[in-house]
């Protein structure tokens, strides 16, 4: 099958990427909605996280109305921060070589100007939408300045490899960031005739999954990498530490120039990891246009630039896990109303698998010179898909509903353990279900040694009316329980009316004595109030 639209309206209408984006992650592709943001919600109250090559602080989509340097940290324990600017409320220069008082030294090459203007860029007030603004253009941002300096293990920033990420993970989050960005990796951006990235289990990737293990909150998005010649990318290529099993890992739709949700740009990175999980995660805009830097931090720019790269789909989906998070902070759920009684401090885990509840399967991918259909989701080009947050953040009057279950590892599941949830549900929507764990961190092998890291392993079953049952990933193992992956989703495209019953299994503990998960339950379905339980979950607030 082919597709030839969507290449002449990408050449039509290349400047109104980030106009486009703003739409495409709340309502889909084909509409012009924006349903999250008719209910307020545009990033307020969240702090995101970008470590790149810094930022042009006095850009109009990040400046102060007076101008005002942001508060600097030139050390990892600095806690230099300033709650109440609207946007930059701590910078922290991470490499050595910069010196604040040199004008070129605060984003030393662009790229982290543009990745922050992806996630949370502003003009004026958040309320309003301004042309080129982010997704997440309520929410606030730290940078963390890697400074520049291109080698062929971490690409982008410069801070040289290996990095010791715990501490740079833990100064954001001591900073108040929930959602870390990032858009760098193992290999990326060397040229063509060098080697790719090697989806590996790096030290790096290992870094990530011990943080996010002791701070469950804490969202660590990465991309995937991009290939560095128009051709279609060889399997197994996306970046470590970006393939960590408690990243969520971002692919990219578009292409050069393009604003086509419904197609996957051709040098989107492609999974599986080297010990066959499913990554990326999810698929986001890659074509962005955005603010972007003019290597003076003194001219009051409010210059903007179109750019591909999976470099700025990362910081877009962080921008919409950012509204997903105001969703769950504020107590939108489980009434579909704001309320403060409902508030909640979402996991990780949970805005995880929120943004892949929401994922819709991306139909089209770019090959060279063409658009052919894509492989059906979970695939290893777009892992679960393009997230579109209003199909799986319930507001009230919605006719598909939303269930969640968020438990720490406390009160999780032992070896062995079941927990039962029983829906009635009604024929005519889609029931889709998505368990997401925060894993132990595995162990750092080589590329040649594909041994799982997946240290617990839950599974998840739906059980219809008839009897029937749908596992985790089925589509990739018939008739078989993932044993690889610490996400599994299960779709039932065309339910009964009738009670589904869906289990989470504790198959295997590698280590416990109990692991927590995530649940997150989608459809024209009510909550069967007796469920027969071997162990009940508490929601945690
Ligand atoms: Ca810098
Ligand atoms: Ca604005
Ligand atoms: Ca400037
Ligand atoms: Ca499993």
């Amino acid at each position: 099958m082919r597709k030839l639209f969507a290449v002449l309206l990408a050449l039509a209408l290349p400047l109104a990427a980030n106009e486009t984006s703003v739409r495409s992650l709340q309502s889909g592709w084909a509409s012009n909605a924006t349903p999250v943001f008719d209910h307020g919600i545009h990033g307020e109250g969240q702090i995101i996280a970008v470590l790149d090559t810094g930022l042009d602080y006095d850009s109009c989509f990040f400046a102060e109305e007076d101008g005002s340097v942001p508060p600097i940290n030139r050390t990892l324990d600095g806690m230099n921060v300033n709650l109440t600017r609207r946007k930059v409320v701590a910078y922290d220069f991470l490499d050595a070589g910069d010196d604040p008082a040199n004008r070129a030294a605060w984003d030393n090459q662009g790229h982290g100007t543009h990745a922050a203007g992806a996630a949370v860029g502003d003009q004026k007030t958040p309320a309003l939408h301004d042309f080129d603004d982010a997704i997440a253009a309520g929410a606030k941002l730290i940078v963390q300045d890697g400074g520049y300096g291109p080698d062929r293990c971490a690409g982008l920033p410069g801070l040289g490899c290996p990095l010791a990420l715990g501490p740079v993970l833990e100064q954001a989050y001591r900073q108040g960031a929930r959602i870390h960005s990032n858009s760098w990796g193992d290999r990326q951006n060397v040229s063509p005739a060098a080697p790719t990235p090697t989806a590996n289990y790096s030290q790096s990737a290992r870094d990530v999954d011990a943080f996010v293990d002791t701070h469950p909150d804490m969202l660590v998005v990465f991309n995937t990498g991009n290939f560095g010649t128009l051709a279609v990318p060889p399997p197994s290529t996306l970046s470590a530490p970006g393939c960590a099993k408690n990243t969520l890992q971002v692919g990219g739709t578009r292409g050069q120039g393009g604003v086509a949700d419904d197609t996957l740009a051709i040098y989107t990175l492609p999974g599986p990891t080297r010990d066959g999980r499913i990554k990326p995660d999810v698929v986001g805009p890659a074509f962005v246009t955005a603010a972007d830097s003019d290597n003076d931090p003194n001219t009051h720019n409010c210059n903007v630039s179109g750019q591909p790269g999976t470099s700025f789909a990362a910081p877009t989906i962080a921008g919409a896990a950012a509204l997903v998070r105001q969703y769950y902070a504020e107590g939108w759920y489980p009434s579909g109303a704001k309320s403060a009684a409902n508030a909640r401090t979402p996991s990780a885990a949970l805005l995880k698998a929120t943004l892949i509840a929401a994922a819709r399967p991306v139909p089209w991918k770019t090959v060279p010179n063409d658009v052919v259909a894509a492989a059906p989701v979970p695939s290893y080009e777009q892992g679960f898909g393009f997230p579109v947050l209003d199909d799986a953040l319930f507001f009230a009057g919605d006719a598909r509903k939303l269930f969640i279950a968020d438990s720490a590892n406390a009160a999780g599941l032992a070896a062995g353990e079941t927990t039962t949830f029983r829906f009635d549900a009604h024929s005519g929507t889609p029931l889709k279900v998505v368990l997401v764990w925060t894993d132990p961190p595995g162990v750092v092998r080589a590329v040649s040694d594909s041994t799982p890291e997946l240290v617990n392993d839950l599974d998840l079953r739906i059980t219809a009316p008839g009897g029937a049952a749908t596992l985790g990933n089925e589509s990739l193992h018939p008739g078989a329980p993932d044993r690889l992956n610490n996400v599994e989703q299960a779709v039932i495209n065309a339910p009964q009316t009738g009670t589904y019953t869906i289990t989470v299994n504790a198959a295997k503990l590698g280590r416990g004595p109990r692991q927590g998960f995530a649940l997150v339950v989608t459809g024209d379905m009510a909550f069967a109030p007796a469920p027969s339980r071997v162990r009940a979950v508490r929601a945690r607030g």
